[in-house]
């Protein structure tokens, strides 16, 4: 038994938990199963896990690169409070879980393996659950089960004594999350993509369809009623000068030097370099400009590298998810880090949702300050880019600009008032973070809620809800539901038919 657990930790530890090598395993199975020859696996698994660690790269640079900004804001102005940010929150429960609950953190690996397995087995079910998507971003599904954890903990503490029922419910819960949620992007995806095979596996991923699908319904109802819908963005074709922007890395740079150029200014040189070089400041005898520009322009190279990171991995892990697919789960995508819609679409719409979602949060911080909110909180990277950038990219290729400026604004008024909820309700404002993702802040607060209230009944109501989702998405369209995930090329000539 132990020579099991110790194998099962190590494997947790160094693969499940490492999306780099989570998605090499999963490359290397899929190309076996392929019956690739050996140097052809062995080449796409090598790329696969080199592309998501140069995507590693890219998402880290850019978390750093913000530091200064996000710890100095925090300083300056003297506001100490609970950062909502995947990392901070991983670390509250960690901390806080045996001191409220008097429960040990471990069970959450073993929280997570059942989940996935749940995951898995709602996929093989295809025909009866209508799921079709396998949920691979390890380091977020850690991030996930550890505030599920903590959640139902809170919702049900019947269950605090009783491990196995208590792992089992949160297993059910979390991993029909993960199926549902990423089976409602699949559609958007692949409309996004034009049918590369994959879907989002991520922290925003009903946030991502609701958005979707307003975006849509906003851009029918101005045609509908005879008003110039919005431009996507790829589509403007700005005047003159203007034209710059275009330029995915040009318009990065430039958003980037005003947003936060000018928040570099208003910290201050003195602060800067008290902070230190450590912490992202400035040295002594560095030129304040050149600080500046050199920090606001590394948001441009960071984004590249991200970029190129996913365009690595993506035709890899999705060419070889044939193999699994057609042999183990058949009709079934896998769903990803959100970085990777980044490559589709248009690129500008990230730093544009990103710039729209932190104003957002910043009104909304701004907000929690005036009305003396018991619980403060501060804005992470993690959230304020990846989800509001996210959103953009699918808003805009369903609604266009507008669509891209005006759903990652709200999202990030969200973001903020729903983790402050949450976080000061169930207690992990305390221990100084919370996950603070879009699902995280909306949709799971919700559950939270049914379930402490209803208790066991509420229980029952998330699970129903979740169960019903898809098929309800499956009644709206029969004939397509699964076409679009096996054979995009037929999809789109059903749906050229269908119009007509
Ligand atoms: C998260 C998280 C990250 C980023 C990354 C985005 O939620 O924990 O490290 O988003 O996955 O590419």
């Amino acid at each position: 038994m132990n020579i099991l657990m110790n194998a099962w930790s190590y494997f947790a530890t160094n693969i499940l938990q490492q999306p780099a090598w989570m998605i090499g395993l999963i490359v290397l199975i899929g190309y076996i199963l392929l019956k690739k020859p050996w140097y052809d696996v062995l080449g796409g698994t090598l790329k696969a896990i080199i592309g998501y660690m140069i995507l590693a790269v890219g998402s880290s640079g850019l978390v750093n690169n913000f530091r200064p900004v996000l710890v100095g804001l925090n300083e300056r102005f003297n506001l100490d409070a609970m950062v909502i940010d995947p990392y901070f929150g991983q670390n509250a429960v960690t901390v806080g879980v045996a001191e409220r609950f008097g429960k040990s953190f471990s069970p959450v690996m073993q929280l997570l393996l059942i989940a996935f397995v749940i995951n898995i087995v709602l996929v093989r079910f295809r025909k009866v659950t209508k799921l079709r998507s396998l949920f691979t971003t390890g380091h977020v599904q850690v991030q996930q089960a550890s505030t599920a954890y903590w959640l139902i903990l809170f919702a049900l503490p019947g269950l605090v004594n009783n491990d196995i029922a208590l792992l089992i419910v949160m297993a059910v819960v979390l991993g029909l999350y993960w199926a549902v949620g990423s089976n409602l992007t699949i559609k958007p995806t692949q409309e996004l993509t034009d049918g590369a095979g994959f879907c989002l596996g991520h922290q925003q991923i009903m946030g991502v369809a609701l958005f979707s699908w307003i975006a849509g319904k906003w851009h029918e109802r101005d045609i509908k009623k005879g008003k110039k819908a919005s431009k996507k963005i790829e589509d403007i074709e700005l005047p003159g000068f203007m034209s710059i922007f275009n330029e995915n890395m040009v318009c990065t740079a430039i958003l980037m030097t005003i947003f936060f150029g000018a928040i570099l200014l208003l910290l201050g040189r003195d602060y800067l370099i008290a902070l230190g070089e450590e912490e992202g400041g400035m040295a002594a005898d560095e030129s304040f400009l050149f600080y500046i520009l050199n920090t606001c322009l590394n948001f441009a190279v960071y984004l590249a590298i991200l970029q190129l990171g996913v365009r690595t991995f993506v035709t890899e892990l999705t060419n070889s998810f044939q193999g699994i697919a057609n042999k183990l789960l058949p009709g079934s995508i896998p769903a990803v880090d959100c970085a990777v819609s980044y490559g589709f679409g248009s690129p500008n719409a990230v730093p544009i949702g990103f710039l729209a979602g932190a104003v957002g949060q910043f009104l909304a911080i701004g907000a929690l300050i005036l009305l003396k909110s018991p619980v403060l909180v501060i804005a992470g990277f993690v959230p304020v880019f990846f989800d509001n950038a996210t959103i953009a990219v699918y808003a805009n290729n369903k609604g266009g600009l507008k669509a891209a400026i005006v759903l990652p604004f709200i999202s990030g008024l969200c973001q903020v008032f729903g983790s402050a909820f949450i976080a000061s309700w169930v207690g992990m404002a305390a221990y100084g973070g919370y996950l603070g993702m879009w699902d995280w802040a909306v949709v799971w607060p919700v559950f939270t809620v049914v379930m402490k209230y209803l208790s066991y009944a509420g229980l029952a109501i998330v699970i129903i809800a979740l169960l019903i989702i898809p098929q309800l998405q499956y009644r709206k369209d029969k004939e397509g539901y699964f076409l679009m995930t096996e054979d995009w090329e037929a999809y789109k000539e059903l749906k050229s038919k269908k119009a007509e």
